[in-house]
């Protein structure tokens, strides 16, 4: 086990510090590892040539039993599953996360040098960096003098984000403009505590936005004669806010999959996994093709299928205003997709959408 490896992270796309936010759980969330500390958030201006849009940086102090380059190939990947956009060597991205301090240890690898060559000119770096070091770490007076004298004499400017308020504070101003807008007072009893309310369910309602990809999950190996047939979990509810509107759409999903090669997923995987495609604005649509994709991602299996059953509020509470109207949506591939005795197999186990049961 290694301790005191940082890693530093940088965003300037985007929902800037919902990568970084999901960037350390999906850190966190692998089994061989461990976040001991992590830094303030830091809105600082880009470093380098190209003008760019500020960042937010933080830092993170793990431990691992991975080695450092099994650790860069982790951290690498999770770039790419936050869709990392760089057009540019050096440019805008959505998310960046390097190594920056192994321990004390020297790393001299073809595509990895740690102590990051760069780590002690760059401001952005180091005062996350010192925040998450213990204060016995060897480097650390060398980095509290270099950030006095960075401050001194660089014009790099950083200032430190209270994370947990920045979001929550736009949240707030914002519904307070929409409640008087709607010719309300934002100000009687009632509403006071309203914006608050709203900010903190949003977190909740809106916790994958900016992800892609479920990585919260375990897949387990059986023997293949014995896991050939349909997995089917029925009646999985869902809440969602659709994109086009923010109302609710909700209702239950049915998912089976065939295995490949006797490879499984713990079956409370598949409700967290709609609860991950579903706490973001959506479409039903989406929602049933993002569950097929992931699923077809996550387990490579010989098909999958997906029918979503919903009411919507956009289309209950306004407009045409059928209040007695459910969508069913529908998505397959592999076997689902090219043999109708598997698909008819699949239908009839649903049954018949019972409206009563949304
Ligand atoms: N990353 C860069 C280039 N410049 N500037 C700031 N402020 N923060 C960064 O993370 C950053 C940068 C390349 O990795
Ligand atoms: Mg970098
Ligand atoms: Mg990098």
């Amino acid at each position: 086990m290694q301790d005191n490896i940082i890693l530093s992270l940088g965003s300037n796309m985007g929902n800037r510090e919902a990568f970084l936010d999901s960037a350390i759980n999906a850190i966190g969330n692998n089994p061989r590892i461990m976040i001991v500390s992590q830094s303030s958030y830091y809105e600082t201006t880009p470093v380098g040539e190209i003008k760019q849009a500020n960042f937010i940086n933080a830092a993170v102090n793990i431990s691992t039993t991975m080695t450092p380059l099994d650790l860069l190939a982790t951290i690498n990947q999770i770039e790419q599953d936050f869709h990392r956009k760089r057009d540019v060597h050096w440019g805008p991205r959505t998310l960046d996360i390097d190594i920056i301090f192994w321990g004390t240890q020297q790393i001299n690898e073809d595509n990895l040098v740690v102590p990051h060559p760069e780590a002690f000119n760059r401001l952005f770096v180091l005062a996350p960096a010192s925040e998450v070091l213990p204060k016995e770490f060897a480097y650390y007076n060398q980095i509290e003098s270099t950030i006095n004298s960075l401050k001194e004499h660089t014009n790099q400017q950083f200032s430190k984000i209270a994370l947990e308020h920045h979001h929550s504070e736009q949240i707030q101003a914002s519904v307070r403009t929409i409640l008087a807008a709607i010719g309300d007072d934002p100000d009687r009893a009632g509403l006071l505590e309203t914006p608050l309310r709203v900010a903190k369910m949003s977190d909740e309602i809106f916790s994958s936005t900016g992800q892609s990809n479920f990585t919260d999950y375990k897949l387990f190996q059986t023997d293949e004669s014995s896991s050939s047939n349909m997995v089917m979990m029925r009646n999985i509810p869902f809440y969602s806010m659709c994109e086009h509107h923010m109302m609710p759409f909700f209702g239950k999903v049915h998912v089976a999959y065939i295995p490949n090669n006797g490879k499984i997923i713990g079956l409370s995987k598949i409700p967290r996994l709609v609860d991950f495609v579903t706490h973001k604005l959506g479409l039903q649509e989406k929602v049933t093709s993002d569950i097929l994709s992931q699923l077809n991602q996550i387990l490579e299996p010989k098909g999958v299928a997906v029918v979503v059953d919903a009411r919507h509020m956009c289309v209950e509470m306004r407009g045409v205003k059928k209040a007695d109207s459910t969508t069913r949506t529908f998505s397959f591939s592999g076997q689902f997709e090219n043999d109708n005795i598997i698909k008819s197999e699949f239908l009839n186990s649903i049954g018949d959408l019972n409206d009563q049961s949304l």
